[in-house]
């Protein structure tokens, strides 16, 4: 088994640095398009078999440090009964959207076990099949909120916001409620198998910042606390992590995975060496020339140099149209410098 991931999430790490990338498995892969070609998105992470062979897909063409689990964050509301479907073209769409106070109070309290059970199934099937860690993961409160009120993707989250601003009360129901699920679905995750967790606040950029601390980083927290295995790490990702930095530390994650409006070796220098960092390379150099990758990629892992609590990751995920070859050289780069 390749413990990279795990050494550098547990800050010991004295070997070169690990590496993997959000949205590592997906459309810019013709692989996956080819399979996506025969069945829906839902389809393929309902299928434990596909959900696996699309996990494997990257680790076996590019050799990446460690495995995330083809699923989508989304499937929290449609376990609470909202409806999700993926639009070509458009992206996720909550069919039936929170519209009003009594919406909340009639989500009901989902046997996550029965309707997420082929998430734990994938997990089962994975499993035996990696010699990588298996990262679980789910979407923060404030982000799977703002699906489930916005009704799909949306820049501004303005209903989000709006219900915030207008009706705290309402809302913090909405967050408490996520959270509840929440937990019990990573705990599933880690009764699976799973060899750590990342959440995803995505949208945590919307916020400003006491509204970050109130709205997320509270609900971030319990969920850390509510986890039964204490010893799985929990590597937090916000769109504003540069931001909320300090916040973030302030819950005591295993990692923090850091946008790329930073500069690293800042952000360790307010960062305690007991928290892994992860990223930053912003994932539109994924359009440079090849190059130009090799020397980003250098320049991160230079500065990074001896620090052993270091993941290389994008600082968002890998877009649908980026090239194999700039993702192969991405990694290429990373294994091959030396410390
Ligand atoms: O083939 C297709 O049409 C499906 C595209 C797709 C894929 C491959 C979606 C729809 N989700 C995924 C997989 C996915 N989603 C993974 C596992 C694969 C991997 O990372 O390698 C993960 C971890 C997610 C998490 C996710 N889904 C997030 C958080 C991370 C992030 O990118 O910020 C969010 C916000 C979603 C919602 C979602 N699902 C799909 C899309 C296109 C979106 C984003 C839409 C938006 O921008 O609002």
């Amino acid at each position: 088994m390749n413990t990279l991931f795990l050494d550098a999430l547990a800050c010991r790490n004295d070997s070169r640095a690990p590496v993997w990338l959000m949205r590592q498995a997906g459309r810019y892969l013709p692989e996956y398009r080819k399979i996506r070609e025969k069945y829906t998105f839902t389809e393929m992470y309902r299928h434990p078999e596909i959900a696996s062979e699309v996990t494997l897909q990257p680790i076996q063409i590019f050799g990446m440090d460690a495995a995330i689990l083809f699923s989508d964050i989304l499937v929290i509301p449609e376990a609470l009964g909202l409806g999700l479907h993926f639009k070509d073209g458009v992206g996720p769409i909550i069919e039936r959207p929170l519209l009003t106070d009594v919406d909340i109070d009639s989500l009901p309290k989902p046997e996550l076990a029965e309707s997420l059970s082929y998430v734990t199934q994938a997990i089962d099937h994975l499993s035996p099949q990696l010699d990588v860690p298996l990262i679980g993961f789910c979407g923060a409160p404030f982000t799977v909120a703002s699906y489930m009120i916005e009704g799909g993707s949306s820049r501004e989250l303005k209903k989000t916001k709006q219900w915030m601003l207008r009706n705290p009360k309402s809302f913090h129901r909405l967050l408490k409620h996520i959270t509840t699920c929440t937990i019990e679905y990573l705990n599933l995750q880690i009764e699976a198998g799973v060899s750590a967790l990342q959440i995803f606040d995505s949208w945590a950029n919307a916020l400003g910042y006491a509204q970050f601390r109130e709205c997320s980083l509270n609900y971030l927290s319990e969920i850390r606390k509510g986890l039964k295995n204490q010893n799985i790490p929990v590597i937090l990702f916000c769109r504003g992590s540069s931001v909320f930095l300090e916040s973030l530390a302030e819950i005591m994650p295993d990692g923090i995975s850091l946008d790329w409006n930073i500069n690293l070796k800042k952000a360790r220098s307010v960062i305690p060496e007991t928290i892994a960092l992860q990223g930053n390379l912003d994932p539109d150099i994924l359009y440079a020339p090849l190059h130009v990758i090799r020397q980003e990629v250098t320049d991160l892992l230079a500065a990074m140099k001896n620090d052993r609590g270091y993941i290389f990751n994008l600082g968002h995920g890998i877009k649908p149209d980026m090239a194999v070859d700039a993702v192969r050289t991405l990694v290429d780069s990373v294994k091959n410098f030396s410390r």
